[in-house]
Parts: C-alpha cells; sequence; structure tokens
C-alpha cells in the first residue's frame, strides 16, 4: 500500500466541507490507490460540529481513510500537510463593507499562510475555496515565503465547469465534447468565460455556436451570475458543486490534464497577458507531474481583451487594498 498523504481541509464543519469530506475519503481526490490522512481545522465554536462529521466518516468504513484529526489550531492543522483545502472564510454580511472583508479575511489567511510555512510537507499544494479566493490566496501566499508561490491556488474551476455545463447545453453536446475553455480573472462576477479558443468536437466553439447575443447577454452573465442564482433557488449557496470543483482542481493538478485540453485555475501571474506579475488569477493552465504551466500564445481578440483587463484590474484593486491594511 502506498504512505498516506495528508489533507488538510479547513471550515471542515461548514456545507462545502460537508460535502468534500467524504468525496475526499473515498478517494476521488487522488485516487482509489492513495489512502488519505485528514487533519480538519475549525473554529472552536465549530469543532463538536467537525466531530460530528468525523463521526459519519468513520461510519462510511472508506478503506483509504487512514486517519482524521480535528484542530482549532492552525499550526497544528497544517503540520505534516501535503495538500491543503483553504475553505473555511469570512462571508460578507449586510452592511460590511469591501475593506470590512478582505480585513476579516486578512486574519483568517496569514495566520494559515504563516502556519503552511511553519509545518506543511515540502510538497505542499494549497487550494483556496474561501471568498474572496485569489486575494486571500495571494495573502496566504504572501506569509509562506518559504513555499514556492506556485503551490498556492485558487479556485476558478467551478466557473469553469458552470461554463461548460451551459455550453453544452446551448450546443446540444456532452460536456465531453468541449475542451480549451477558459476562465480568465477573478472569482466575481467581473470574471471571463472565454469560449474563443474553446472546441466542441474539436471545432472551434465560438464559430460552431455563431451567436455572438447569446455570448454576451446570456452566456457570460449566466456563468458570472451562477451563484447567486443557485442562493436564489436553494435558499443557500453553492455547496455540493464548489465541493465537486475543488476535488477537480486538485485532482487535474496531481494527475495532469488531458493531451489537447487545459483547465482553468487561479495563479501566481508571470505576467503572461498582461496580467501583473504576482497577482492570483485564473488562466488557461496545463498540470503534469503535479506542476501547472500558463498555456501560452493564444491571440485574445478586443472582445476578451476588455474582460480580461476588467477583471484582472479588479484582482489589482484588491491587491491594493490588502496592501494598505497591511496584510501583505
Ligand atoms: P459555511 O459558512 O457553511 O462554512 C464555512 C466554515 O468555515 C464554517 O464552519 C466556519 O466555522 C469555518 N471557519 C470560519 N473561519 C475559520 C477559520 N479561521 N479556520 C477554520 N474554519 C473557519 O460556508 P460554505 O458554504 O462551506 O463556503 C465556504 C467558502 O467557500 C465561503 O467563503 C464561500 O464564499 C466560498 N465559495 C467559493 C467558491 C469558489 O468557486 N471559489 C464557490 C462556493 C463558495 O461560495
Amino acid at each position: 500500500a502506498r504512505t498516506p498523504v495528508t489533507v488538510t481541509v479547513t471550515g471542515a464543519a461548514g456545507q462545502i466541507g460537508y460535502a468534500l469530506l467524504f468525496r475526499i475519503a473515498s478517494g476521488q481526490l487522488l485516487g482509489a490507490d492513495t489512502p488519505v490522512r485528514l487533519r480538519l481545522l475549525e473554529i472552536p465554536q465549530a469543532v463538536k460540529a467537525a466531530e460530528g462529521t468525523a463521526m459519519e466518516l468513520d461510519d462510511c468504513a472508506f478503506p483509504l481513510l487512514d486517519g482524521i484529526d480535528i484542530f482549532d489550531d492552525a499550526t497544528q492543522a497544517f503540520a505534516g500537510a501535503n495538500v491543503a483545502l483553504l475553505v473555511g472564510a469570512r462571508p460578507r454580511t449586510k452592511g460590511m463593507e469591501r475593506g470590512d472583508l478582505l480585513e476579516a479575511n486578512g486574519g483568517i489567511f496569514k495566520p494559515q499562510g504563516e502556519a503552511i510555512n511553519a509545518g506543511a510537507a515540502d510538497d505542499i499544494k494549497v487550494l483556496v475555496v474561501g471568498n474572496p479566493a485569489n486575494t486571500n490566496a495571494l495573502i496566504a501566499q504572501q506569509h509562506a515565503p518559504d513555499v514556492p508561490a506556485e503551490r498556492f491556488t485558487a479556485m476558478t474551476r467551478l466557473d469553469h465547469n458552470r461554463a461548460l455545463a451551459q455550453l453544452s447545453k446551448k450546443a446540444g453536446v456532452s460536456v465531453s465534447e468541449i475542451t480549451k475553455l477558459t476562465i480568465w480573472g477573478n472569482h466575481s462576477a467581473t470574471q471571463y468565460p472565454d469560449v474563443f479558443h474553446a472546441e466542441i468536437a474539436s471545432k472551434n466553439a465560438a464559430e460552431t455556436v455563431n451567436d455572438q447575443a447569446w455570448l454576451e447577454n446570456d452566456f457570460i452573465p449566466t456563468v458570472a451570475k451562477r451563484g447567486a442564482a443557485i442562493i436564489e433557488a436553494r435558499g443557500a449557496s453553492s455547496a455540493a458543486s464548489a465541493a465537486s470543483a475543488a476535488v477537480d482542481h486538485v485532482h487535474t493538478w496531481v494527475n495532469g490534464t488531458a493531451e489537447g485540453d487545459w483547465t482553468s485555475m487561479a495563479v501566481v501571474s508571470d505576467g503572461s497577458y498582461g496580467v501583473p506579475e504576482g497577482l492570483i488569477s485564473s488562466f488557461p493552465v496545463t498540470t503534469k507531474d503535479g506542476r501547472w504551466e500558463i498555456v501560452q500564445g493564444l491571440e485574445i481578440n478586443d472582445f476578451s481583451r476588455a474582460r480580461i483587463d476588467a477583471s484582472v484590474g479588479e484582482l489589482a484593486e484588491e491587491r491594493d487594498a490588502v496592501r494598505k491594511l497591511g496584510l501583505i
């Protein structure tokens, strides 16, 4: 049997945590031959609820689940972590300004970055799900100077999967026939789902669909505002789909993208496509042997350029705001 991989999950007692932990423990995150050891982090008031979830995980008798430990201390929770899923965050509540939101999350992601720096395994891979995900990832990354910056990523895979679903419905094809879709920028309403390089059954998707009005007035806003539509319909925010996307993100990072395809991940920019270096922005990426690379050389038309620039501009503003607050 292989040595167990240690996976730390924060916000373990939350609704995404509840959907996520069972998928990890069943082997869907890392594969059917990889045992996992879970380390759960919660705030003290939610530790009891996390213990309840751990009881249920025991009761599933998952053959791959090697153990579960629960903490309310970040340093302990991240000790020896090979994979860290940062799900717990401070949500925006009524009357809260963006500055307040960033500050409250800085208070979570700064110490978590420090804890990862102090004690995570050398091969640590971090996925930030908790919002504002890109900027929370930037804060954590900035406080983990000994960890290579490329190990900190934020989740736009749910947006990517939402875009796949919308395009598959429009084109009347299975999602498995769609490749090379891209989410650019921030995981927020400014994100840009790009079909101009996407392919449907190996033919250009934008040309196949050939409906610019649908693209502008339907597809882009539907993908960008899907989170709000789920809350409206379900009375609660996306949970199982978010957990599924987190599983996809890590699985793809570890196991690689298919030949001739790519995925969307928010990763530290190297300046590609005019995205300022250091921002954690969503790009088209390929993965291989546990490493990601930004897809190079795509031609960006004017329509895409304006939307990418707007979303990246928002990320730069968030970075400047957390800088001003002394969080990075
Ligand atoms: P819940 O409020 O159900 O759960 C969050 C959990 O995090 C709670 O149990 C809370 O006690 C815990 N928590 C808070 N501070 C913590 C800390 N310092 N350390 C450890 N745990 C802490 O939220 P849920 O619906 O699970 O969503 C979690 C986060 O995911 C939110 O920030 C949400 O906005 C974000 N999302 C991100 C998505 C993405 O695509 N990137 C999509 C789904 C989701 O909206």
